[in-house]
């Protein structure tokens, strides 16, 4: 009964277009890298990642009876399309992902209720520590740059996560295959990479997306060049994302960069203000942030921390 579950599950996912399923035992160790991150303050500012840690060591705080955690993974594209300076991380080049994926994870939640589970789906969003998962789950291994990397695949995905309390057949973890390799670490422009882990308090990604801190402190400012939303340099610099890796890769047109937002100058991105922010962004994930956070990443570009607009 269970196998004929995860069957169906595979089966519906890959229609909806999931490139990837993988389930993990729920309560399967995390290890102490969480608390040290948290204990070391690699979280910055996100209270949050603090509150979510009961939760996120123990799944039965998200859903009572949880026996398994299913992780799925969603590709987005390898290029960047923009046209013109501020650029974009490839992750936020198209529609809200958030969106997009809740409306397919609905349908999956549907499918294993017929087989009497009971469901909770996040993506990005919940207390579910979904690298970890994702790896116990055979999808991939966790690289230096701390991201979830699939042989033959590279690490441009979303992941999602269900957790339910169906007892489904687990799959076998991977090997990590980084060997020797350090490009990832290297590449970073403001070492914000240890051992596996991102410290939050020098990753671009934070600075331009997460941080609700008033400005940029200047020696962060100064290496941002020209990224004016998230930062892909630990993802570009990793081999197993070369173009020849990513060839089985289905993108989601959904995903792809609208032309406006490909071709709309950098000053005219930063005079967009209220109403006029929120259509432009209607459907991007970078309306999240507001158009405050984008003025002020923008100021910084070129590593220029006094730049008027
Ligand atoms: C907070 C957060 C951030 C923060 C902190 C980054 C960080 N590295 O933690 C900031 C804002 C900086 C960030 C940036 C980015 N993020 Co982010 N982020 C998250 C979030 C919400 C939580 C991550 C977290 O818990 N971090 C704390 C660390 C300690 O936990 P962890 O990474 O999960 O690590 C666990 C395992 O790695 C494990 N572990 C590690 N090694 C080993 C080895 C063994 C043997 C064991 C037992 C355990 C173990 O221990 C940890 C605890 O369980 C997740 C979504 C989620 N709910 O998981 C997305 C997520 C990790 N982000 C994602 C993305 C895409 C990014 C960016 C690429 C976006 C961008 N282009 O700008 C960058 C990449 C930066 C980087 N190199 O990590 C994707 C990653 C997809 C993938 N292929 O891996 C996720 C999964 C979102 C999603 N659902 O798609 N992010
Ligand atoms: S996202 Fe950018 S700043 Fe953050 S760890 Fe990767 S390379 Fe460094
Ligand atoms: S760049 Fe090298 S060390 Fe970093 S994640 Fe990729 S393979 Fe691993």
């Amino acid at each position: 009964m269970m196998h004929a579950a995860r069957q169906a599950l595979e089966y519906a996912a890959s229609a909806l277009g999931f490139s990837g399923t993988g389930v993990a035992a729920a309560h399967v160790p995390q290890g102490h890298y969480l608390q040290q991150w948290l204990d070391n303050g690699m979280h910055a500012d996100m209270e949050w990642m603090q509150r979510h840690l009961p939760a996120r060591l123990n799944p039965e705080l998200v859903l009572p009876g949880v026996r398994s955690i299913i992780i799925l993974t969603y590709e987005y594209a390898g290029t960047d399309s923009r046209q013109q300076s501020g650029r974009i991380a490839r992750y936020a080049q198209g529609e809200d992902y958030h969106k997009l994926l809740a409306a397919k994870l609905a349908d999956l939640d549907e499918t294993l209720q017929f087989y009497g589970g009971i469901q909770r789906c996040f993506t990005d969003s919940g207390p579910v520590s979904e690298r970890f998962f994702a790896m116990q789950a055979g999808l991939g291994w966790i690289g230096r740059n701390g991201l979830l990397i699939r042989p033959g695949k590279g690490s441009y995905c979303f992941l999602a996560s269900i957790l339910t309390t169906l007892e489904l057949p687990v799959s076998t973890p991977m090997r990590n295959y980084c060997g020797s390799c350090h490009r990832c670490e290297e590449a970073c422009p403001t070492q914000a990479l240890h051992n596996g882990c991102c410290d939050s308090r020098r990753c671009l990604s934070y600075w331009t997306i997460e941080s609700k801190q008033a400005d940029i402190p200047p020696d962060i400012a100064d290496l941002l060049q020209d990224r004016m939303y998230g930062c892909d340099i630990c993802q570009e610099a990793c081999p197993w994302n070369r173009i020849q890796h990513g060839r089985e890769r289905r993108i989601d047109p959904h995903l792809l960069m609208p032309a406006t937002l490909a071709h709309t100058p950098l000053q005219q991105l930063a005079e967009l203000q209220d109403e006029q922010f929120r259509l432009f962004f209607s459907q991007s994930p970078i309306r999240r942030i507001g158009e405050k956070h984008l003025q002020l990443n923008i100021r910084h570009l070129g590593g220029n921390s006094h730049k008027d607009f």
